[in-house]
């Protein structure tokens, strides 16, 4: 019989998650817990003008191009300015990071000024926007480490070994916001109806098993070797393994989301496709590390192709940096072919 109370039971928003989360930590002063709240609401308004994106014009591109040379679309615009106005004012950050700015955002001098720096990818696969295919937010969390003033680079450049939160949320079939506070990795899934993001993927763990391999083998002709015998590899071509199927977005947040859920690699290497661009296309502080600590934290790993993306001291905001990603295992031997065969 249907019983209304079972039901409520088992409904855990992502406010009262996000608190529990925090007594995990006695030392918590709960602002990381609303800066993670203030994520999610930021998210949500994304997700309404996303899923609008057809209907109110927002579909298409302005005629600016980012600091990566990419053509900006109106959506990145609005996502970017969101994240932004959700968080400049609530003195829990010290500087903000955005794949679509030069250089650091700096806190507006009437607000107060916080401990923690945010960085983020506002509209990760926006190529797809037109397509209306999955899009996603990419972003992260690092205590500064200057003692006070507004933050500097050196507060952004840190290795992803000193994340305090990562996260994404990704536009898709449904709305889903993903994250890790180094304490394992949870999924919430927008509930357009209640407007609420809801518990839907306690304590993900990547398979090890790998289910799916993601590339874009179009480039294939600019790989190097280690990564072509790898793919063939995958493929089961070299008659070692079984294959892996074959599935590729192009929205990395997607991409990353499914092989999570069902185990496998993705991985974007470095390639001779453009020589302005050696280390492939992937941005080491916007896209790879959140990723990495998520990867890591789901028992998965994340590799240059040498080493723990994790490990990485990074040099400029918008570092690139090849990407293997997924269920460790199929990331290692990712690792043992470049070393192999270059
Ligand atoms: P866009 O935001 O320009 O669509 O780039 C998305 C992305 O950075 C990442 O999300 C994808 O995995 C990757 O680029 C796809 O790149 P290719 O189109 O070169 O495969």
């Amino acid at each position: 019989m249907y019983d209304p109370d079972q039901q409520l039971m088992r409904i855990t928003t992502i406010e009262r998650h996000i608190l529990e989360e925090q007594k995990i930590h006695p030392e918590a002063t709960g602002t990381l817990t609303y800066l993670l709240y203030d994520l999610a609401m930021a998210g949500k308004y994304i997700a309404s003008h996303t899923a609008r994106a057809g209907l109110v014009e927002v579909l298409g591109s302005t005629e600016e191009y980012n600091v990566q040379g990419e053509q900006v679309m109106k959506l990145d615009r609005l996502a970017d300015q969101t994240i932004f106005r959700f968080n400049d004012h609530t003195g829990r950050l010290a500087a903000m990071a955005s794949e679509e700015h030069a250089d650091l955002i700096p806190i507006p001098e009437k607000y107060p000024l916080g401990k923690y720096v945010l960085l983020f990818d506002p509209l990760d696969g926006s190529s797809n926007i037109d397509y209306n295919t999955t899009i996603g937010t990419i972003f992260s969390v690092y205590r500064r480490v200057t003692k006070d003033g507004p933050g500097t680079l050196e507060d952004c450049l840190q290795p992803g070994r000193n994340l305090v939160v990562a996260g994404y949320l990704i536009y898709s079939v449904s709305t889903m916001l993903v994250y890790t506070t180094g304490s394992g990795v949870h999924g919430f899934t927008l509930d357009p109806s209640l407007g609420e993001f809801l518990l839907t993927h306690d304590n993900i763990r990547i398979p090890d098993e790998g289910k799916y391999f993601s590339v874009n083998q179009g480039y294939e002709k600019y790989w190097s070797e280690g990564v072509k015998r790898f793919t063939r590899h995958l493929q089961g071509l070299d008659g070692e393994r079984k294959p892996l199927s074959a599935r590729y977005i192009g929205s990395l947040v997607g991409d990353f989301h499914r092989n999570l859920l069902s185990g496998g690699i993705f991985y974007y290497p470095a390639d001779r496709k453009d020589p302005s661009k050696p280390e492939g296309k992937l941005r080491l502080l916007y896209e790879a590390i959140p990723l990495a600590f998520i990867a890591e934290q789901a028992g998965g790993y994340a590799s240059n192709g040498k080493g723990n993306i994790l490990d990485i001291q990074p040099a400029s905001l918008h570092q690139r940096t090849p990407l293997f990603i997924g269920s460790r295992e199929l990331v290692e031997t990712a690792e043992q072919y470049l070393k192999t065969y270059g």
